[in-house]
């Protein structure tokens, strides 16, 4: 009754392929469930202030166009998560009484003994009635590499708000965390959705204490369909620092959930990479929004100017993208781009207080074919 009743909303939600069991879940959920579990397999529990069992899953079953389903990296991996309580009724955070806010927070435990995050999305509630929340994340490495071998554990928490049956009191809000392992496996296509750039005047002190050119990183988000020869492309342009300094960053307050995002930062761990969103200070209603990283000393400095572009003729004329002005786009930057239906090679060139990112990080003395990095995707018309 209870596979039945869950069975209905996925298929509903989904019209497709439904991928419950086994995909990229640890193994480790299954010790938690005994016989009289009142979840399916692979869901965590957890129980409310006001006493209910609530069973949540996390599956990557489908994308959008370029991107594959499953948990894949380098790259976006969208992600969705089930939330039902013990009945298999779905649980909406936008109305529970309880339940009031869903976030995400991936950290990577190396097995050389670092640790970072993963720039990540805020989650998605438009299908919240139905107990289902989009929750992507963008993965800059694998937990599994090409041979099968390990090169770490990626533990992605969804957190979720408990306001202890306290209509509109905040002050004695809970976290719910359910903690999940996904397998992260390295992308297999010949196609590239980040793209690595830096400049050698733009240096810190990264995760093994050695002084080096910062990497930005440009994360394909998305590519509409191919319309009079062009496409809006859309990209998320993020930094690696070792400080947590991502003002788009905070544990969600009820109901609002929907508008963080952030680096997956180092919530006091002085240690671990974090990949802030990269923008020109923005004013949001009188608050200035802006990217605050750190040299190789420590210091502090604000990212003043902000430039991104695309070109899909190999440097020769560049488009554009236009920056992101809500809360929820800081850091995405996007435009209608010249494009044909597909195979795609888009350069980008990020510029950021004046220096303009390579490849190797050296200037690109004009020869912007080979000093530019790509993106690699399908267009669709
Ligand atoms: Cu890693």
């Amino acid at each position: 009754m209870l596979f039945k009743k869950i069975f209905v909303l996925y298929s509903f939600f989904l019209s497709g392929a439904v991928v419950l069991s086994g995909c990229g879940l640890g193994t480790e959920g299954s010790h938690e469930h005994s016989a009289d579990s009142a979840c399916i397999e692979n869901a965590k529990e957890i129980t409310t202030s006001d006493n209910r069992t609530l069973c949540v899953t996390l599956t990557s079953f489908k994308a959008d166009s370029p991107f594959e389903a499953g948990f894949k990296a380098p790259g976006k991996s969208t992600q969705t998560v089930f939330i039902s309580d013990s009945a298999g009724s779905p649980i909406n955070v936008t109305n529970d009484a309880v339940i009031t806010g869903i976030s995400q927070y991936p950290m990577m435990f190396m097995n050389n003994g670092h640790k970072h995050s993963a720039p990540y999305k805020a989650a998605d509630v438009t299908a919240a009635e139905y107990g289902v929340y989009n929750l992507d994340v963008y993965y800059p490495m694998p937990s599994v590499k090409m041979d099968g071998t390990s090169t770490g554990r990626w533990e992605y928490r969804v957190m979720l708000t408990d306001n202890n049956g306290t209509a509109d009191d905040t002050t004695d809000d809970k976290l719910h965390t359910l903690s999940f392992e996904p397998a992260v496996e390295m992308l297999m296509s010949s196609k590239v959705f980040r793209a690595i750039a830096k400049n050698e005047s733009d240096t810190y002190k990264n995760a093994m204490g050695i002084t080096a050119p910062r990497r930005y990183s440009v994360w394909l988000e998305s590519v509409a369909k191919v319309v009079s020869g062009e496409a809006v492309v859309k990209v998320y342009l993020t930094a690696e620092d070792m400080q947590h300094s991502s003002m788009t960053m905070g544990k969600p307050t009820a109901r609002e959930a929907e508008h963080v995002h952030g680096d997956g930062g180092a919530m006091g761990d002085a240690d671990s990479q974090t990949y802030p969103a990269v923008h020109a200070p923005m004013d949001m209603m009188g608050t200035i929004m802006k990217t605050i990283l750190h040299d190789a000393v420590g210091t502090v400095a604000d990212v003043a100017t902000v430039s991104v572009k695309a070109s899909t003729d190999n440097g020769i004329t560049w488009t554009t993208l236009t920056a992101g002005m809500t809360h929820k786009e800081l850091g995405y930057y996007s435009a209608p781009v010249p494009m044909t239906a597909g195979d795609v090679d888009m350069k980008i060139k990020v510029t950021v207080d004046g220096n303009v990112m390579t490849k190797t990080g050296a200037a690109a003395d004009g020869i912007e074919t080979t000093a530019m990095p790509s993106l690699l995707f399908s267009a669709t018309e």
